[in-house]
């Protein structure tokens, strides 16, 4: 996969397809010279200076029109891929940008592969892999926050924060070291001690990396709500009301959904996606049997449970049985109804996540009550302040995070084994073993957090990284 300095690449940058315009990009040290030969405009391209846009017409080497364009020379090394580039923007449609690419590539230009332009970028030191790879994130980025994450890590945050991180791991590196050549025990046990708070501190870094894991892959994947409860409480009103659209059918009918409806909506930038399922109840009909089945699934299966219970009817031993079965930290008691009238208390809502005398707690406490909810499918009362705890009781409060997410499993992976070696050398070094065990430690702790800059990446990790890329980005 690595390129070779001298060969120049052409590849289609657009989608492919009827649209304004496409943009055929080449990079490398024949870029403007293969420019100039298929180029005909008012002056030549070598003779240009960089970042100029210029007028003109593509055209084969016998002369042929292919289309009519604007040509923007950049030469190195203030460039995407830090060489010599050229961007040919042609009518779009499949059809004139493929013409001009086989214009490029005849004259000696090499067909770039997936993702080759910002491989060059990073092997030719503008970027590094994180920020190369929250290129390929904002591309394909699905929500506003995936976005933003995805855009702070191309500007350098979380490579800012792994590079404090590695200079933290080298002192501990250097310190082990210097004790290498004594004999354990001329070394005064404070001074051991100083030597294994270093690496404390590391492992103590990487976890508050690592804390917001769960919200990186809520903020990429998004997360999912299972609506559950007892027959005609409402799950299939409130799932429509949520989604503003009647995905699922409603009748005053027990039993009405039989199946686990799912579809998405996005809450404060994060993509969810709620499941409506059938009511739990004992019935001897197979469909719906099969479809409470589904219901439990999905349930286990969902990052959070919202009950739904009846608040004209209040709680009965059926919402209490199903309460029973879920798991109280992922849970969400909602009533519904209110329009009705009649309510139900907090207590009585929580009381349905006891476990042996033991409250449910909320994940923050600066979100008070976020365990319980009081809506009316009907009116659309409390639904704006549900769709904020659906997402607040799975992921605490979104503040505006200070320290960058960490959203990729390649950076997770390696983060954890980062931990687990310097975890390790601390504990020989504490309990006595000889030195070099602990430094080992590190050295593998260290590769680790190379591996996600792209320093220490192994070809075949790169291979992967480049393969979630478009031709021609
Ligand atoms: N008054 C009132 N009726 C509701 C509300 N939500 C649902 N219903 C009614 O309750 C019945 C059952 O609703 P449905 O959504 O099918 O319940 P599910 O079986 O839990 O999916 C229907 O007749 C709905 O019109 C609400 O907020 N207020
Ligand atoms: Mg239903």
């Amino acid at each position: 996969m690595r390129a070779s300095p001298g060969d120049t690449i052409a590849a289609i940058s657009t989608p492919l397809g009827p649209g304004g315009i496409a943009v055929v990009r080449l990079s490398g040290n024949h870029s403007v010279e293969i420019g100039d030969a298929i180029f005909r405009g008012r002056e030549s391209l070598s003779s240009s200076p960089s970042h100029t846009v210029h007028h003109g017409r593509i055209v084969t080497s016998d002369g042929c029109e292919v289309d009519e364009v604007l040509a923007t020379v950049m030469r190195s090394p203030k460039t995407y891929t830090t060489e010599d580039m050229v961007e040919i923007a042609c009518h779009g449609g499949s059809m004139p940008a493929g013409r001009v690419l086989e214009v490029c590539l005849s004259q000696g230009a090499r067909l770039a592969r997936r993702g080759e332009f910002t491989l060059r970028a990073f092997l030719n030191g503008r970027i590094d892999l994180v920020q190369a790879e929250a290129v390929a994130d904002i591309v394909s980025a699905r929500t506003r926050k995936g976005l933003e994450v995805a855009l702070g890590q191309l500007t350098g945050s979380l490579s800012g924060e792994l590079g404090t991180l590695r200079e933290k791991l080298l002192d501990f590196r250097a310190e082990v070291e210097a004790t290498i050549d004594f004999p354990r025990e001329d070394i005064e046990p404070s001074a051991v001690e100083a030597i294994a708070e270093i690496g404390r501190s590391v492992v103590w870094d990487v976890d508050e990396l690592l804390r917001n894991c769960d919200l990186g892959a809520a903020v990429r994947d998004g997360i999912s709500v299972a609506i559950v409860g007892r027959p005609n409480v409402g799950k299939s009103s409130l799932s429509n009301a949520l989604l503003k659209r009647d995905r699922s059918i409603v009748t005053p009918e027990p039993g009405t959904t039989r199946d686990a409806i799912e579809d998405c909506l996005h809450i404060g930038g994060i993509a969810v996606t709620l499941i409506d399922t059938a009511g739990w109840r004992d019935t001897n009909d197979v469909a719906e049997r099969a479809g409470v089945e589904r219901a439990k699934a999905a349930a286990s299966g969902a990052a959070l449970v919202a009950l739904v219970v009846d608040a004209s009817e209040g709680i009965d031993a059926l919402d209490r049985a199903i309460a029973e079965t879920l798991d109280p930290e992922r849970t969400l008691v909602v009533a519904n109804k209110i329009d009705g009238g009649a309510t139900v208390a907090d207590e009585a809502l929580r009381s349905l996540l006891d476990r042996s005398g033991r409250r449910a707690k909320s994940r923050d406490s600066s979100v008070a009550g976020a365990v319980t909810a009081w809506v009316s499918a009907a009116t659309g009362e409390g639904l704006d302040e549900l769709r904020r705890l659906l997402v607040t009781r799975v992921l605490g409060a979104v503040h505006e995070e200070e320290s960058p997410i960490v959203s990729n499993s390649r950076h997770i992976d390696a983060l954890r084994r980062v931990r687990a070696g310097v975890a390790r050398a601390v504990t020989l070094l504490v309990e006595g073993s000889p030195s070099e065990l602990a430094a080992v430690e590190i050295d593998d702790a260290a590769a680790a957090l190379g591996e996600i800059t792209g320093e220490t990446t192994p070809d075949e990790v790169l291979d992967r990284v480049f393969e979630r890329f478009c031709v021609g980005k």
